[in-house]
């Protein structure tokens, strides 16, 4: 599992190469933004089953088949792995968020995670929009927290997303 700065280093060390002007410039701005990375992990934490009751119902509102007979998320145990999936993405997300770097979650999430929906017919669409509207709370929140421009905040969720959504070749 990398950070920004193993990522990095990572880099730099295979060709033996010393910290560049590049290389500083984006060690400049995750160290920058490394507040306000923080003060978004502390807000996920402190809201993190609001933020996953209040997408889930946001969800199931904009989707009610889902949570229909035939639907994935019918029936308690589906509709609790459900939830309990949308919680696996935002505690990711949060971490991702203070690594600077997405690889956590392609290692801890995203790995064989579509074959596994795929094979129990678990709908990526809906499961993306579930991603997105964690987002968009969790952004509302960072801003009501005091956090000046959220749009980092949009990184991990996007990442996923398009992981997720990504064709099969
Ligand atoms: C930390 C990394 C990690 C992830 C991401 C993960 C996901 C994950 N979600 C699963 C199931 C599931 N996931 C869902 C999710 C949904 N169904 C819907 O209709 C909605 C669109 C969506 C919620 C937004 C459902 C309903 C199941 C149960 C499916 C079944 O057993 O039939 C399963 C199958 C095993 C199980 O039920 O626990 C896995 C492995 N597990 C992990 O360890």
């Amino acid at each position: 599992m990398r950070d920004a700065v193993t990522s990095l280093i990572r880099n730099y060390d295979i060709t033996g190469r010393y910290l560049d002007r590049d290389a500083l410039d984006s060690l400049k701005s995750y160290f920058g933004s490394g507040t306000a990375r923080v003060q978004a992990a502390a807000v996920i934490n402190a809201n993190a089953a609001t933020i996953v009751k209040q997408a889930g119902s946001r969800l199931f509102d904009e989707l009610p088949e889902l949570i229909r007979p035939g639907g994935n998320a019918y029936t308690t145990r589906r509709y609790a792995a459900c939830l309990r999936d949308m919680d696996y993405y935002l505690r990711y997300a949060s971490y991702a968020l203070v690594a600077g770097d997405m690889d956590v979650l392609d290692e801890r999430v995203l790995e064989g995670l579509r074959e596994t929906y795929n094979s129990l017919g678990v709908p990526i669409g809906p499961t993306v929009r579930g991603i997105q509207l964690m987002k968009d709370i969790v952004k509302e929140q960072a801003t009501a927290a005091g956090i000046a421009d959220p749009a980092f905040v949009d990184q991990p969720f996007d990442y996923m997303t398009r992981e997720l959504s990504e064709q099969d070749v």
